[in-house]
């Protein structure tokens, strides 16, 4: 007993992924923020958990000794499934920068949608494995926006505290950020915000800051000092990996399944919910699918994941009762990009460290927080890079496609525009103030905007609305959404710390109340 946890875990991997036939307490569709949170307090209640993954385990290292590749030299562990990688910065001085590589279950997923690119993290960690880390708590003046029927103390009071424990945040030291080679182009960032009269934050993050100094100073391997970013990181950055789920694989209580796609979703015949699985090759096959039954499923598979997964149930007549409101209420958290050209005296610094730490915030005034972000190409580009989250309007619908058999996304390019605009505010001031320009060959030949992209989808079975006001999807009880799709399409900041923090709310409501 004393040794139990450590022992009960490595039981419970033993166990292997989930078999055909068997009938479940609990599972869990996706290893991201939302479905870690609920296996976790699951376990600690008591409740065994299966967890299903479509992406890979990423726990073992390929042939370069490395887990993850390096953002400047992408392979094919870096995307899922194409066989051309897909940059979010697709050019360089105009010239196209994507190359070819093996069709693989690699780690970002840039699926494509009519006029948006969803850029989403695959395997177990979900997002946190791709993610920049920047973890950041909503201004409590904005919460009622974010989630209108959410009571603002107990999130501020309880639930964000407990996120951001067990997430690991903190912030850089600013005696630090001020000396350090690999932050000067957030210094100019800084710098050239306050000359135009805007306020810049520092930025909570996961990042390990205690080992990036040791990586600055050249006495630990480097990970974000030697831009890792978008493909993983191998070293310093607390995705769930190194927090919940270790925590929960403790509990000896919960097993996942990587390489497991759940496909289906329907009402057993004595009780429960019957979920077909696709497992998966490391070239996307299906090598086998399962049946299982499951008292309750919480579907934790992303935005996009659950909608996808939810409208396509209820269209198909597997869950015909789910909502009306299911797919609605989409937004991209109002994501857009930008480049500015220094003058030769603001170099940004030829070694950047590839997590950001701080950014301009002009929500009040102009609907835009844009974050400094780095560009870490290993060369002086003199350019300033920006990821603006604006108060963009538009919310977008998922829907059923019966000729093509897939679910569609009714966003539109054009309806970016409010986001342009609202990051012009800070933009145009300080080229204004600089006497620079955009750069325009980041996007495409000409392009200055970044505007065909989100990291931050949010909604589509949104809180209170397809779902009861804490995450229960009505129609089917047992059912639950527990990810980014209850948040209706914005949260004024970087998303991840808002969705742990619901889960966490939700979950605790749901153990306390319905098991
Ligand atoms: P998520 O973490 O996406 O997990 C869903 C999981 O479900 C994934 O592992 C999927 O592979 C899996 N899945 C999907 N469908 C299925 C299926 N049918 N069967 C089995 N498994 C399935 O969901 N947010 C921040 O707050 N700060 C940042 O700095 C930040 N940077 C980002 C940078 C990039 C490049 C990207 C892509 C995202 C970034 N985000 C950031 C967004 C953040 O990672 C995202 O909001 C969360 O990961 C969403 O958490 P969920 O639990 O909703």
């Amino acid at each position: 007993m004393a040794l139990g946890g450590p022992a009960l875990a490595a039981t419970a991997k033993a166990a292997g992924p989930i078999q055909s036939g068997t009938h479940v307490p609990v599972l869990v569709i996706g290893t991201g923020y939302g479905g870690s949170v609920a296996a976790l307090r699951l376990a600690q209640a008591g409740v065994d958990v299966q967890m299903v993954e479509m992406g890979m385990a990423w726990d073992t290292p390929g042939a370069d000794g490395k887990i993850f590749a390096n953002t400047t030299n992408p392979d094919a562990r870096s995307y899922w499934l194409r066989t051309k990688t897909k940059q979010p910065l697709s050019n360089f001085l105009g010239f196209p920068i994507d190359r070819d590589i093996p069709r693989y279950t690699g780690i970002l997923d840039a699926e494509e949608f009519a006029g948006i690119i969803v850029y989403q993290g695959r395997g177990v960690g979900g997002g946190s494995l791709v993610n920049g880390g920047m973890a950041v708590t909503p201004k409590r003046e904005n919460f009622g926006a974010i989630l209108p029927t959410v009571n603002a103390d107990e999130m501020y009071n309880t639930y964000y505290p407990r996120a951001n424990a067990e997430l690991g945040v903190g912030l850089v030291d600013p005696a630090w950020f001020d000396t350090v080679d690999c932050y000067q182009y957030a210094r100019v960032g800084r710098k050239q915000a306050q000359r135009s009269g805007f306020p810049f934050v520092f930025v909570p993050d996961v990042y390990d800051w205690d080992y990036m100094k040791q990586e600055a100073a050249g006495t630990v391997p480097k990970s974000a000092v030697a831009g890792e970013i978008l493909y993983g990181n191998n070293y310093g950055k607390k995705s769930l990996q190194k927090t919940y789920i270790p925590k929960l694989m403790a509990t000896g209580r919960v097993t996942i399944s990587p390489l497991h796609k759940v496909t289906s979703v329907s009402p057993a015949s004595g009780g429960g919910y019957t979920v077909l699985i696709d497992q998966l090759n490391t070239t996307g096959d299906v090598t086998t699918t399962k049946s299982v039954t499951a008292d309750r499923v919480f579907f934790a598979a992303g935005s996009v994941g659950t909608s996808k997964l939810l409208t396509m149930l209820k269209a198909t007549g597997k869950l015909p009762n789910l909502s009306n409101e299911i797919g609605k209420g989409w937004g991209d958290n109002g994501n857009v990009m930008v480049g500015r050209a220094n003058w030769w005296w603001d170099a940004t610094g030829a070694v950047q460290a590839s997590i950001p730490c701080g950014g301009i915030d002009n929500w009040a005034a102009g609907g835009a927080f844009a974050e400094v972000a780095p560009l870490p190409t290993g060369i002086e580009t003199y350019a300033s890079f920006y990821l603006s989250i604006t108060k963009n309007p538009n919310r977008a619908e998922f829907s059923w496609n019966p000729t093509t058999s897939k679910v569609d996304l009714s966003w539109q390019t054009a309806w970016k525009q409010p986001s342009i605009d609202m990051a012009k505010t800070i933009f145009d001031k300080i080229n204004a103030t600089e006497a620079t320009i955009y750069r325009t060959d980041l996007f495409g030949v000409n392009k200055t905007w970044g505007d065909h992209l989100t990291y931050h989808p949010l909604g589509g079975a949104v809180l209170n609305r397809a779902t009861d006001n804490y995450g229960r999807l009505l129609g089917y009880p047992g059912l639950y959404a527990i990810d980014g799709s209850l948040i209706p399409g914005n949260t004024s900041v970087n998303p991840f710390v808002t969705i742990t923090a619901l889960a966490e709310r939700n979950i605790e409501k749901i153990i306390a109340t319905d098991l």
